[in-house]
């Protein structure tokens, strides 16, 4: 048993008796709602009573309309397509965002591209410029991997925000299978020139994203995607083809992409001068801080929540790190005073999102729910204090500082860091 559940008072050894679900402070679950509205907890209800609807209906299926799931604007748009939404995060279980909930981040909007007539061009320092279209692509050597996507802009440096859901806080980070060509096969194929040492990567919207990404990090993992979760690309993930960079900011992946070109240095686009730097206290700006650093959020309790009953409740979380594998989570639920490790719920992959659980007892006072995740590098996610110390507070991007929930003596759970 983990170390805080000794100190619950046990009327039984079996597990049910430690999380006592049915009846007492803590009861409540289905079982005994159903006994409320029928008198009889057995009775059969109405939908086991005639056949359901049949099959295929819609073709493409959707979730049960019990279930009220939403992505939500982040931002209100500064000019026109420029917005962004948030994954309900609070409301999901496992690792895996389902593609319809995706988060968003669109610089000029979502183009309405014809993947008969897209193509992808890679010239520059290479031996044999190559124009490829999508049946070219899908048709060469292909893999499969689950990573984590998160916008280095996703917490902004303002610290505690009562009024924040985890979809406010941490919403833009997903996690999907992607599936493509890795890059470092078509760099094989068109055969980088000697003095190659940086790739620009440019996008088919309106806005033509651009970054520029070090040959040593095209070559580590990055994926040409045209398949996220089994099925081709959400228009909104960059359909019909999108670069994927795993385990570095957002930015750098590239939706709806037309063109790579192989240089000898950055390219210095909009988007690694004037956005994407770090603007440090003496007013040097950190340029290409790519890889983001290991973070973790508890996603319930999460805030907006009500607790009603003090009782049992598994405290979840996800931690994700762009350097490797996640090795360890610890939570607290006292502000940080004291640390209990979190089980990790396999399987953890690399630069992927983990999931972590912790048993809890909510004793009806209140608490403060923290996390802190600790990579394979030995790196561990430090408290907000020491990343402003550092870096100040002009930074807008990578802020991978503890967080968490405050927990109010009747039950509400507001952000807190
Ligand atoms: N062409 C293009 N690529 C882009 C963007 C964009 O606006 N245009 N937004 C970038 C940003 S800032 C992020 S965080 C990710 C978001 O990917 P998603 O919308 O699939 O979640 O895409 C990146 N790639
Ligand atoms: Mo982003």
């Amino acid at each position: 048993m983990p170390s805080d559940t000794s100190r619950a008072p046990r009327r039984s050894s079996s597990r049910r008796g430690f999380l006592r679900l049915a009846g007492g402070a803590a009861g409540g679950i289905a079982t005994a709602a159903h006994a409320l509205e029928t008198g009889d907890p057995l009775a059969i209800p109405e939908w086991s009573r005639t056949p359901g609807a049949p099959s295929a209906s819609p073709p493409y299926g959707r979730p049960s309309p019990y279930e009220n799931l939403g992505r939500k604007s982040r931002t209100p748009p500064a000019f026109p397509g420029a917005s962004s939404t948030g994954t309900p995060l609070q409301h999901l279980h496992g690792i895996i965002t389902p593609n319809g909930l995706h988060f968003e981040r669109h610089h000029a909007g979502v183009p309405a591209i014809d993947p008969v007539r897209h193509r992808l061009a890679i010239h520059g320092l290479v031996e044999r410029p190559l124009i490829l279209t999508m049946d070219d692509l899908v048709r060469m050597p292909s893999v499969s991997r689950i990573h984590f996507l998160e916008c280095s802009g996703n917490t902004p440096w303002l610290g505690a925000k009562p009024g924040w859901t985890l979809q406010e806080s941490h919403g833009l980070l997903s996690c999907a299978e992607w599936t493509g060509v890795e890059l470092s096969t078509l760099l094989d194929e068109v055969g980088v020139k000697p003095g190659a040492a940086w790739i620009l990567a440019e996008g088919a919207d309106a806005a033509g994203m651009s970054r520029s990404i070090p040959l040593d990090l095209a070559r580590d993992g990055a994926i040409l995607a045209y398949a996220q979760n089994g099925e081709r690309l959400r228009p909104e993930q960059g359909y019909p083809l999108r670069l994927f960079v795993p385990g570095v900011e957002g930015n750098l992946s590239i939706k709806w992409l037309r063109r790579l070109k192989v240089g000898d240095q950055p390219f210095q686009t909009r988007e690694e001068t004037s956005k994407y730097t770090d603007l440090m206290p003496d007013g040097s700006a950190r340029q290409f801080t790519f890889v983001m650093e290991a973070k973790s959020v508890i996603t319930t309790p999460s805030g907006g929540e009500q607790l009603r009953a003090p009782g049992f409740r598994e405290i979840r979380g996800l931690a994700w790190t762009g350097r490797g594998r996640i090795a360890g989570v610890e939570v607290s639920t006292d502000g940080g005073a004291r640390w209990q490790a979190a089980v990790l719920e396999g399987p953890i992959l690399t630069r992927c999102l983990t999931r972590f659980r912790l048993p809890w007892r909510w004793e009806g006072g209140p608490a403060h729910l923290l996390s802190r995740a600790t990579d394979e590098t030995g790196y561990v996610q430090p408290p907000r204090a020491a990343l402003v110390s550092v870096r100040g507070i002009q930074s807008f991007y990578h802020n991978n500082g503890i967080a968490g929930w405050h927990v109010a003596a009747e039950g509400g759970v507001s952000h807190a860091v």
